[in-house]
This record gives C-alpha cells, structure tokens and sequence, in this order.
C-alpha cells in the first residue's frame, strides 16, 4: 500500500517558501474533526470520505482537536523510543498493527469568499502519513511529518458542506526516516488552512539580502514566481522582482536583529516582509555572520508542549524565544526537523541564530551495523530530497536560518551527498551541516555531539587525530567547529559548561555549542487525588522504551526554568565582570558578537555579611566587542556592620526590548574586598556532664549510649551522622552504552546506600579539653571498605561545635558521592535562611550561577522537581544556615561553618525516598525535615549521555576533618 511505499508523495503541489500572512483569503480548518480510530492501515475502507456519511450516531465515531495528536486526546496511548525502532526493521515495511485515524470536517467557505483563482489545501504537518479527500475525490497522499504538504483544490469546492477526509497512519515508510529520539504522536498536528490563490498571486519567492561589512551596505534582490515588485519604503527602494540594488543598512544578527518592513506585490498578492541583511561565509576555517565570528550559545530545541505534545501554539513558541533570549541564548538548533514556520519568524523578529534541521534520523539503523539505511540507498534518495525541498523551499526567507543541516544520526551514505548537494545548488548562501559521517563529506563544518573537553581542545589546537584519508583530513581540519550537542541536561546537570566556554572562547575555531536540549519531555498527569506529575518512557505501557532519558532539558516540562538553564545563562553571559574588589576596579569585558555595551546599564551594590549597605549606578564605556575596560568602584560606604565584604557588579538592560523589560539581567560578578573585622565576645567552654542516660553539653542533650545528639535548646534532632549517599542523578547512573565507570550504579553495588554505624566508644574525658568524642566505623555490608568517623563535641554554654574526622578504610574503587553529616529536624523548622551561594542549586561543577548572599525559602521550594526524582538541590559555600519554625519568623536552629563553608541541602524527605521515588508525586513530605552539612560533594558531569565527571570535581575518599557550630537560633 502507499504508506509503505518509499516515493514520498502523490497529487501534492511543488515546495514553496512559507509566509505568515497576505492580503489573499485563507480560511483555518482548526478545529473539533469528526475522528474514528482504526487497529490497521485498511481501516474500515473508504465510506468515510464519501460527502453523505455521517459519523454521527455511530459510537465508533468520536472527536479530536485539530491540530492535535489522537494519542494525546483518549485514543490509543504515545510511546517513546530513543534510538529503537518500536517496530520489525524491515524497510520500507510496517506493522500490520498500524494505527490509523480517520479524520473528517465538513466545511462552509465564508459567503464573501472570492469566485475566481486557486484554492490550495496546505497541510502543516501531519504525522506520519497521510491520504486525504475532498469532496469524495481523492487528492493524493503524503509523508514527510514535520513538513508542509499542498493540495490544489479548487475545482474541488463548493460553497457549503464540504467534506474533507484525511486519513492518517502512524507507521509508514517515512517512520523509517523519523527515528528522532522523542515520542512517538500522530496525528495532524499542526495547521491546516485552505489557502485563496487569486490569478497572478505569489507562487514562491526568494528574499536575498546579503550584507557587506566591509562597505556597511546591504544588497537585496526578490525572486518571486511571477515576477511582481517590492518596496521597502524606509530604504527607499522599489525593485522588480529579479532586480537588484545595493544601500547602506544596518546588518541583522541574532544580537541585533534588525528587519526591514518590505512588501512583495503581484499582480494578485501583496505579500509583507521583514527582510534582514546578512552574509554568512567561512573565512579562514570560521564561521562569520557579517565579517565577524560568531560564538554559538545554543539549545537543541524539540517542539514540545505536556499537554499537547508537538501542536504548540503561537503564545509557546514566542514563550520559548523569549526565555532563550532572556537565559543568554544566541542559537537554536531545530532538533531533528524543521519547526513550526512561525517559530523561524519569531527568530528573524527576537534575534537567534538557527540551524534548520531537516527531519531526518534513521539511527535505529546503527544496531544493525547500519545495515540497509535507507540514507544509503538510492530507491530512497527521491524521499530524502523531497526533504531537503521542502524544509529549504519553506524557509529559505527567514534571517535567522544560516545553516541547514540535513537531518540527525542517519550514519553515512550517498543519499546524504545527494540532499548536500542539492542544497549547496539552491541556496549556496548557506552552509551546510551533517554531524554523523566523520569524514564530514557532506557537510562545511566539523561537529560532533558529546565530545570531552580533551577533544574539544584538541580540535582547538587543530590537533586533533586524523583521518585515514588525508584529502578528508585536510578539508577537516580546516573547517570551523561546533557541538550540535554537548552538555546533556537530563535531570540534575549539565556539569562542566564552564570549562567548555573556556574552549570555546580560547580557540577561535571552537564555535560554541547547542546544550542538548531545550526541554523535558514529560507528559502532564495527575493522580487520583489530583496531585501533579509528568510521565515519561514506559508509564503508558510500552512494550520498548527508554524510560526518563525523554527528560533531558533545560526547562521541565511546564516551561519553569531548572536550575541547569540558569547555570547556562551565568556561563554564557555576554558580559564578563570580574577584577579586584580589595584594589576597588571591576574588570568588564565585552563578550558580543556584534553588540557593543551601549544597550546595558551597570550597577554596583556594597554588600557586609550578605547585607546590602549601598547601591548605585556604575558607569561602562560603551565597549566594543571583544573590547574590555578597567572601571573604579566608587569608595566604599560607611559602615558599623562587620564581617565578609563584597561587590556585585551587574549589567542589566537599559531599554525595554521585545523580549525583557528594562532591568532584566544579563550578567553579573562578584568581587570580595577586605573582610571588616569582627569582635566576638570570648565564650568559656563549658564540659560535658553525664546524668541518667544523657550527656549534657552546652546547649546540647546526648544519648548516653549511643553518643547521638537529642536535642539542642529544647529542639528534638536526629543525628547528625556521617552521611555519604545521595539518591544517585541521571548523570551519576551514565548511559547504558559508556563504557567509563558509571559511578550511580558502583556506588549501589558498593552499598552506600545501606550504610552500618557502628559504635566503638563514646568518651568523655576531661583530658581532651572537656569534650565528648564519639568514635564509630560506618560501612557497608559484604565488604572490608569502610570509613571511621570520630565525632568531637565541644561546647560553651550556648553553642556546640562538631568536628569530623574521617578516614578510609581499604581501597576505595570510586569517588564518594558526599561526604558530610545528616540531621533531622521536626518538620515544623520549615525555614531556611543562609548566607552563602544562592539562591538556587549548585553542585561543584555546576556552580558558576551561585551568587553569594543572604537568602531564604521554605524548605519546599528547595527541592528541584527533576521529573525522575534525583539528588539535588544543594547550595554551595554556606557560611551559615538557620532553619526555623513558622515561615522564618519562630526559633529554630543555627548551623556555622567552622573551618570552611559547608554544602546545605535540606528536604522533607530522606535520600532513600528520594533514591525510591519514579516520579515527583511518589515524594510525599513526613514529620522530619533532613539536613544535609556537606564538607565535600561530587560533581554531576554530563554522563548521561556525555562525558563524566572532570577529575577536579571528583571527590575522592581520602581522610577529610571538616567542623559545624550549632546553636538555637
Ligand atoms: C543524541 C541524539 O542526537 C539526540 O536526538 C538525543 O537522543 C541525544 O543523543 C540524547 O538525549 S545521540 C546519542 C546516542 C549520542
């Protein structure tokens, strides 16, 4: 049948640029369509198309929202697979089980709808295969999901009840072509318009506008089918179509992304444009946009939405460019397929530089030793170009978009060069990109995904190990370099990004990166008793899938940023402010592409122990890019407060823009100066006293026996003891196919989470300067590895001080995954303050956004919801944290550094619930809120999917003593 036949398309119109409006007729076919579910391809035949069918009555008939997925609307369930086909690889057959919708809608034109002319059906996307009707009459039938597909129609219509018929199937050839690593959603999904083509109206144009940088103008000339004008009123020109003319304009660039309002007129249509000049060229192994390099701070971006899947509307898309622009984000990869066309338009219009991806990924091939791969076998390559056609004809107008690439995973082959081509033919303004094929032969830059930061620097140095063929190797090292994805944000992490932005702006050639990936996508749900949570791979009961790993963004589900995304937007900042705050100047420099400094205003704020003593305005000269200044702090106010002193520096926007206010933030530093020193009134030490069961010290009550705190001024606690486990991350666990150590699971098979304390003496000996000191071997069962910790406890009358030391035992194989103590505190102590790194998470290599300060939250909102629950949510460098009772106004108790700031972490629940916990909603709080104090932590990597830990953020088991005061706050 047709949906298994590989020739992509019958009855469709030639591919066509897209545009949003015009001044010809279109009329939305949006909407509830009558929708009947089939178990196969062959449905219940043809009946359906036929104009006097009715649906109605029939209870197999029901409804669906166009553009929507039925999965998504009570028929049938979505499935996720990453790299796995769901189904026999045997190309181009599918399933006898395919699942097939029958779409109808019964339409009235509107009565002022114009006689003559064309009509033009126009498909969005559907996915995965289409058949559709009009009228009883066949019009042909389509592949290709996340393309644009055209009817002609007019012959077709009528002025009232027209029946248009579409019937989809989830599984076709083309599915071979769709593996991409997300779910599994047919249906119609995006728009379907029934579009008025008056006589002479545009049939397709193409908008060039190239820049010169070097003369500051712009030359500009319109193709358009057939023929017709175009004015652009502010540059004062009025050209034929085909004509051209060079003026000075300012260039557009996803920093400032300047458009000129333009218009296209036929003898039909008058089409409105927004024209950007640009010229995008590779000049001495670079990437340049307008003469200068340009540094990619990308997402890969997935077109996702939880309650809707990938029919997104216009409200999310623009939601989705204003976040990037708002977290620093210059570029977006359209991850693996080309998106909605509105979204391109909202890039040209907010500033983003695009990598428009075809949609294309057979990587299901690669556990078959890619073994007939449809991208290598010509009986294919007439889909594959059909493709490239369509995704290039649609976007080819659009600023933003100056790479294609040609698709994701698809190995290598000849169907691959013939696409390459094709493109390069068309459109040689762009390069063109094509990850999966090391010898890069049909791409203009060198990419990879996941590579370490060793091999990025290699790759810098243009060192990196070459190719067998030296005629690739040299085109190879001569190219410009990106990461179409590092930097796995699948629940807690990325770790690492800093070290690669050091890369990146080290060597010239190392051209940024797209973090893999924009958001989770996790499916919104709900309990029985109402409560929220997504669900991921294998909560619909897929027979194959792969679980969480669809959770892997920047954003969870519901659009809230996660910690990650700060952390990207602190690393990316296009500013950077650092110097010397003893010395009093702050060092700025200018990161921009383009922009020069003129668009930020600067502050300072004077900052004792987290208190803000002054604020004021900093005046930056308008630098440059890629220029730096050395500014004067102003002198530092009067003050009677005393203890740690810092300057935060930061550069906010001056003007309101399209996509943030006046004040928003777009970088910061930090700069300590000489501490004010501090008078502490000298406490006596008071000595421990045994009394019926307890020991009395300070404030503190202890169990005589076991030598565990009770409770310290009245407050009943638990512990603290060593504690060494956390609930291991996406990263920790790795991904099944590293083959570096995936520390989540030794450590599990170590058994540090089931961890034995056992007592060897509780001394209170006047001797040791009136402490009491409680000695003790923590380990895990069934092995000879172990930690002694010794607990020292000394006191004054009002405070208690811990010191830990602790010391290996035998060869430990693994970093542990925390070293520090846990306390339980009733959970009416439901109020954190400290001062110290905030105000969200950090974890050692993912700290660059903790900003040091004084900052509160309840308990509650410490806990970072990763759609699997994980570890996380600590902050980093407390100096002092207080956790108190009644929304931070009541008692509680104070915990102090000693000798160095601690890692704070604190939750409603234990490690082990949240190492049990599949989902947000399994964590239900209990009667305890436990304390993590940290002296040390491992880091998070990108082991997910990526490299693991770097070696400075491992943490080794090595002997460590670290201290805490704790009073009653
Ligand atoms: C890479 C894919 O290109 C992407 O679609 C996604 O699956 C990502 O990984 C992981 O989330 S492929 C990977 C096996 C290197």
């Amino acid at each position: 049948m047709y949906h298994e036949d590989v020739t992509p398309s019958r009855g469709t119109l030639p591919a066509r640029a897209w545009y949003a409006d015009s001044d010809a007729r279109r009329l939305s076919l949006n909407g509830t369509w009558a929708f009947r579910l089939w178990p196969t391809a062959a449905g219940g035949g043809e009946e359906f198309t036929r104009p006097d069918f009715d649906p109605s009555g029939d209870p197999d008939w029901g409804e669906v929202a166009v553009p929507g997925h039925w999965v998504l609307q009570g028929h049938g369930s979505p499935a996720y697979t990453n790299v796995a086909y769901p189904f026999p690889v045997d190309p181009p057959r599918v399933p006898t089980e395919n699942p097939t919708g029958d779409h109808r809608l019964v339409f009235d034109l509107p009565g002022d709808w114009p006689a003559g002319g064309e009509c033009v059906l126009r498909f969005e996307g559907v996915e995965s295969c289409a058949r559709v009707w009009l009228n009883g009459q066949e019009l042909g039938v389509f592949q290709g999901s996340r393309l644009p597909h055209e009817f002609a129609v007019g012959r077709l219509l009528r002025p009232r009840g027209n029946v248009l018929a579409v019937r989809v199937h989830q599984w076709s050839a083309g599915s071979y072509l769709e593996d991409q690593d997300m779910w599994w959603l047919p249906g119609i999904f995006r728009e379907v318009t029934l579009l008025h083509r008056p006589a002479g109206s545009v049939a397709d144009f193409f908008v060039h506008a190239s820049y010169d940088h070097r003369a500051g103008t712009g030359t500009l000339r319109v193709d358009s089918a057939p023929g017709g004008r175009v004015t652009v009123p502010e540059l004062g020109l009025d050209l034929a179509a085909g004509e051209s003319a060079t003026v000075p304009v300012e260039p557009w660039s996803a920093e400032v992304p300047r458009l000129y309002g333009a218009r296209l007129t036929t003898e039909g249509e008058t089409v409105p444009l927004r024209i950007g000049f640009r010229t995008v060229a590779i000049e001495d192994g670079v990437l340049k946009a307008n003469g200068r390099r340009v540094l990619f701070r990308g997402v890969n971006r997935h077109e996702f939405h939880p309650e809707s899947g990938r029919t997104l509307d216009l409200e999310t898309m623009r939601r989705d460019v204003v976040l990037m622009k708002r977290h620093n984000v210059n570029a977006v990869r359209t991850s693996h397929y080309p998106p909605h066309p509105a979204f391109l338009d909202l890039c040209d219009e907010l500033g983003l530089w695009v990598i428009d991806e075809c949609d294309l990924e057979t990587h299901g091939f690669v556990d078959l030793g890619w073994r007939n791969n449809p991208v290598d076998d010509e009986r294919w390559t007439p889909a594959l170009l059909d493709r490239a056609r369509l995704m290039v004809e649609r976007d080819k107008n659009h600023p933003s978009v100056i790479v294609w690439s040609l698709g994701n995973e698809c190995g290598a082959g000849r169907g691959l060069t013939a696409m390459a081509r094709w493109i390069r033919e068309r459109d040689p303004s762009r390069p063109v990109h094509y990850e999966n094929d090391p010898a890069y032969p049909d791409s203009d830059l060198h990419s990879r995904m996941y590579a370490p930061h060793e091999e990025v620097e290699l790759i810098g140095r243009r060192a990196e190990p070459p190719l067998e063929d030296p005629g690739a190797d040299a085109r190879r090292r001569a190219m410009p370099f990106v990461l179409c994805e590092y930097a796995h944000a699948m629940g807690n992490g990325p770790g690492g990004l800093s070290e690669y932005q050091r890369l990146f702006e080290r060597y010239e050639r190392c051209q940024g990166g797209f973090v893999w990936e924009w958001i989770d996508h996790g499916l919104a749900r709900r309990t029985a008793d109402g409560r929220p949570w997504f669900a991921y791979g294998g909560d619909f009961g897929e027979e194959l899938h792969d679980g969480n790993f669809v959770c892997d963004g920047l954003l969870f589900p519901d659009r809230t940023p996660s910690p990650g995304l700060v952390e990207y937007k602190k690393v990316i900042e296009p500013v950077r402010i650092g110097g010397d705050g003893v010395a009093g100047t702050v060092r700025v420099a200018n990161l921009h592409d383009v922009a020069d400094l003129s668009h930020l205003a600067f502050t300072w704020s004077y900052e004792v122990e987290g208190e803000t003593v002054a604020d004021g305005t900093l005046p930056v000269p308008p630098l440059g890019p890629g220029e730096s200044a050395e500014v004067a702090l102003p002198e530092p106010p009067r003050t009677d407060l005393a203890g740690e002193v810092w300057w935060t520096v930061r550069a906010v926007l001056a003007h309101d823009t399209a996509w943030a206010e006046r004040g928003h933030p777009v970088a910061w530093g930090q700069l300590a100066a000489a501490p004010l020193p501090r008078t502490r009134p000298a406490a006596t030490p008071v000595a421990p006293r045994r009394a019926a069961g307890r020991i009395d010290l300070g404030p503190a009550v202890f169990d005589a026996a076991d030598g565990l705190l009770v409770s310290l001024g009245g407050i009943p606690l638990k512990g603290p003891r060593l504690d060494v486990w956390r609930a291991p991350t996406d990263n920790d666990n790795g991904a099944s196919w590293q083959t570096d150590t995936r520390h989540g699971l030794l450590w599990r098979e170590l058994g540090l989470h089931r961890m034995r304390h056992r007592l060897d003496a509780v001394e209170t000996d006047a001797a040791d300067g009136g402490a009491l000191t409680v000695r003790t071997r923590v380990a895990p069962a069934a092995t000879d590895l172990g930690l002694r910790a010794v607990y020292r406890w000394t006191a004054t009358e009002r405070t208690v001080r811990l010191e830990v030391a602790v010391e290996p035992e035998g060869d430990w194989p693994c970093p542990l995954p925390r070293l520090g103590v846990r306390l339980g505190l009733p959970a009416r102590h439901g109020y954190a303050r400290w001062f110290g790194g905030g105000p969200g998470e950090a974890y050692p290599d993912t700290r660059a956004a903790a900003m040091t300060g004084r900052w509160e939250a309840p308990v509650d909102d410490l806990q970072t919801p990763y759609v699997r629950p994980q570890e996380n949510g600590a902050r980093a460098d407390v100096r002092w944290a207080e956790l108190r009772e009644d929304g931070g106004s009541g008692g509680g108790l104070r915990i102090e550094a000693g000798s160095a700031p601690f890692w704070f972490t604190a939750r409603r629940w234990t490690s082990e619930h949240l190492d049990a916990a599949g989902h947000t909603c399994d964590l239900v709080p209990g009667d305890t809120v436990w304390v993590n104090l940290d002296h040390a932590l491992h880091g998070i990597g990108s082991q997910s999917c990526g490299p693991g830990v770097l070696p400075g953020y491992r943490l080794r088991a090595e002997p460590a003593r670290f201290s805490f005061v704790l009073s009653a706050a």
